[in-house]
């Protein structure tokens, strides 16, 4: 039996890397059964049965898991969002930071697209930078086009799995394409696709850049917040953990409870009050969510 690592999942075939050589291989017949399905990224036992194929036999345990992009045993998440076309969204941004924290992955921001940045929105891109460094974030501000950022962000590749995530048309096969030239991974013309949420990249795949594997993701711009509960949204905003030792109440969810450190941080401006009120409307969708049984 040999070991690998599932690096692309098309059309109920999944490609295992093993030793240099990439095996197409089906599921075992009781995969389908006992309902598990192979994810990219599993580190797996499988039978070749053949120079070039085989048959999964067996997942290993996973560290963790994504449902969006379908993939397992991811360490870190780089979250693309450009700083315009489309423009960012601290709303969105939120929204994966507590995605990627609630499963242990750690998150690296990229704000692309910074060629496009003009004087006018300037100043408040580059507040939205500081306010994330200032939480503890590694941000890294990016261009495809005068390669800004380009090395900075290879050398965080090196020794990892990691997943590009973010929406369609803000530049994360381009990013890969300016990483790994060669790769030349498919991009698209947003403005021919604007609106229809239309997305290039259709299937999961690990790609070797810069000494560490790299999954480029179908974009999506949905994302649920179905597995989290509303005691542990505060967790995963680091400043919101960090001052709720202060709060009078052990369990404060800072909404509306007297002597709150998060919400007095708020109205003194060491908070951003966009990072509470992006905090807020998810608590409201976690509270709107139907019962589940
Ligand atoms: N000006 C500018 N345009 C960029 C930059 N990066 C990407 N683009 C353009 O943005 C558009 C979308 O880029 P893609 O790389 O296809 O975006 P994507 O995130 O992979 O999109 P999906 O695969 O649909 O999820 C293309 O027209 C790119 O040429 C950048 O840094 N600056
Ligand atoms: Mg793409
Ligand atoms: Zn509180």
């Amino acid at each position: 039996m040999a070991e690998g690592k599932i690096i692309k999942a098309l059309s109920g075939f999944y490609y295992v890397l093993s030793e240099g050589k990439v095996f197409q291989c089906r599921g075992r017949g009781v995969f389908r059964k006992q309902k598990i399905t192979p994810l990219v990224g599993d580190h797996v036992e499988f039978q070749a049965t053949s120079e070039t194929e085989g048959y999964i036999m067996d997942i290993r345990e996973r560290k963790n898991w994504l449902v969006r992009p379908p993939i397992a045993n991811v360490e870190q998440a780089i979250l693309v969002f450009s700083a315009v076309e489309p423009d960012f969204s601290t709303r969105l941004l939120d929204r994966f930071l507590v995605l990627v924290e609630s499963k242990h992955i750690r998150p690296i921001i990229v704000v692309n697209k910074m060629d496009l940045v003009d004087d006018q929105t300037k100043p408040t891109m580059e507040q939205y930078i500081r306010d994330y460094r200032q939480i503890g974030y590694d941000v890294i501000e990016t261009s495809t086009i005068t390669k800004l950022g380009v090395e900075q962000l290879l050398s965080y590749l090196e020794g990892h799995i990691s997943v590009f995530a973010g929406q369609s048309g803000v530049g994360k096969s381009s990013l890969l394409n300016a990483l790994r030239p060669d790769l030349q991974l498919k991009t698209n013309d947003i403005s021919t696709h604007l609106g229809r949420g239309k997305h290039t990249t259709r299937h999961v795949e690990l790609l070797e850049i810069g000494g560490g594997l790299v999954a480029d993701t179908p974009g999506f711009s949905a994302l649920e917040l179905d597995d989290i509960e509303l005691e542990e949204l505060p967790l995963y905003f680091p400043e919101l953990r960090e001052r709720s030792e202060e709060c009078k109440f052990r369990g404060c969810l800072h909404i509306a409870e007297p002597k709150c450190a998060v919400r007095e941080a708020v109205e003194s401006g060491k908070i951003p009050s966009y990072r509470y009120e992006n905090y807020i409307s998810f608590v409201e969708e976690i509270k709107e969510r139907k019962p589940r049984y």
